[in-house]
């Protein structure tokens, strides 16, 4: 069935580029066929073929694209209260996860969990985000680091998009932390099970993206290369997890491989920031880890203004240092603790979040777009960002549909 209609608005904010701020319009009408945009604009100049067209009127309530949730690990078993306990005790993350805590505890807690409640869990916490306007979601694998967990933990990533109008976007990490098996060599985990694995889950169809962690905690950028020449030679896009706790080059690494994206880089130097900005990569800020860690360090965010590398702003929603399921108050910690502009905000959850994730069908209202619209009891774009804890969603279509 074909649903035509035309949506008015007092207030819409494409999130387009090199116009008004925000793309904002006044009195505007979107025309819809089925799932797509097919015009966008000022009420009075609606071509005629869509006037007798069904309307729906919003008054005055502001139309923006749906939310895109960039970065996520939604996927995990179990939670990590407990750490949260010792970290108010004075360990710090680090200390946990020497300790065999951390990423492996949900590890453990991931491999023991049938998908069936790994899928409910997930669930709850994506009702979360669609109930705040998110359509598109990027869910990364990563707590199995075995091949069994880790095609467990995508095949649930499909299904989540198959249980609720959302997209969703799979990320394999298999090199998100050195399993205790293989504590003493990493490398050979590398060799042995995290490329074999990324085989395994690519030939199901159930990758769309490669991710790693490079940290001292976790991978060096040469352990990181050995899976992104594989992700090459299988045709997949890579991003990384790169200067979240120090700075080992692994933006530049990323770059080198035309990522789509380094993600958390409060540790980014000047270097790493041109190498994404030739690259075309854009910068995924994850201020929901940066305040659960009570990180001290903030991103470059002028440097990467100066170098118009692309902002996006991403729950990082996992058990350990982001158990934040609300993208809204991610923008809003966005700006206060990174200073991003309230625009620059909104624009990374829709426009640059879309970016991050190579598509190019959502993130603005545009004519050919998906009708991934959300549309709120604001009068004002700044105000999505700036309320803390309230969520002012009236409604959110999904490809025309409610
Ligand atoms: N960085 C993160 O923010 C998550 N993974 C990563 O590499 C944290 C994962 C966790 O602590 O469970
Ligand atoms: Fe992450």
């Amino acid at each position: 069935m074909t649903r035509k209609a035309v949506l008015l608005s007092a207030r819409m904010a494409t999130m387009s580029e090199g116009g008004t701020p925000y793309g904002l319009c006044r009195d505007a009408a979107i025309a819809v066929n089925g799932a797509k945009i097919v015009w966008v604009g000022e009420r009075q100049d609606l071509p005629p073929e869509y006037v007798d067209w069904p309307v729906e009127d919003f008054g005055e309530r502001l139309i923006t694209p749906a939310l895109i949730d960039a970065h996520t690990h939604v996927v995990f078993g179990g939670n990590r209260a407990t750490e949260f306990e010792m970290r108010l005790n004075g360990a710090s993350y680090e200390d946990i996860a020497r300790a065999g805590g951390g990423i492996l505890s949900t590890v453990n807690a991931t491999r023991s969990a049938s998908a069936e409640m790994l899928l409910s869990d997930a669930l709850t916490r994506v009702d979360a985000l669609i109930a705040e306007g998110v359509s598109t979601l990027e869910v990364k694998s990563g707590y199995g680091l075995d091949t069994e967990t880790e095609l467990k933990m995508l095949r649930v990533a499909r299904r989540i998009g198959e249980s609720r109008p959302i997209r969703v976007k799979s990320s394999f990490l298999g090199a998100h932390a050195v399993p205790p098996e293989y504590a003493e060599c990493p490398d050979d985990y590398i060799r042995e099970v995290c490329i074999p694995t990324l085989r395994a889950t690519h030939a199901e169809g159930l990758v769309d993206a490669v991710d790693g962690f490079c940290e001292g905690i976790a991978f060096n950028p040469a352990q990181i290369a050995l899976v992104f020449d594989v992700a090459q030679e299988l045709d997949l896009s890579v991003k990384l997890h790169a200067e979240q706790l120090s700075n080992l080059g692994g933006a530049q690494l990323a770059a080198s491989y035309g990522a789509l994206s380094a993600d958390h880089i409060e540790y980014l130097d000047a270097n790493g920031v041109s190498a994404m900005a030739k690259a075309g990569t854009t910068a995924v800020l994850l201020p929901g880890a940066f305040y659960t860690l009570r990180e001290t360090q903030v991103p470059p965010v002028d440097l990467l203004r100066q170098h118009q590398v692309p902002m996006a702003l991403a729950t990082d929603c996992n058990p350990g240092s982001s158990p934040l399921t609300s993208l809204l108050l991610t923008m809003n910690m966005g700006c206060t603790l990174f200073r991003l502009t309230p625009e620059e905000a909104l624009a990374g959850v829709t426009r640059n979040a879309a970016r991050a994730l190579g598509i190019n069908d959502a993130g603005t209202l545009a004519p050919g777009h998906r009708a991934d619209l959300a549309i709120w009891n604001v009068t004002h774009p700044a105000e999505l960002a700036y309320r803390v804890g309230f969520n002012p969603l009236h409604k959110r279509l999904f490809g025309g549909i409610e």
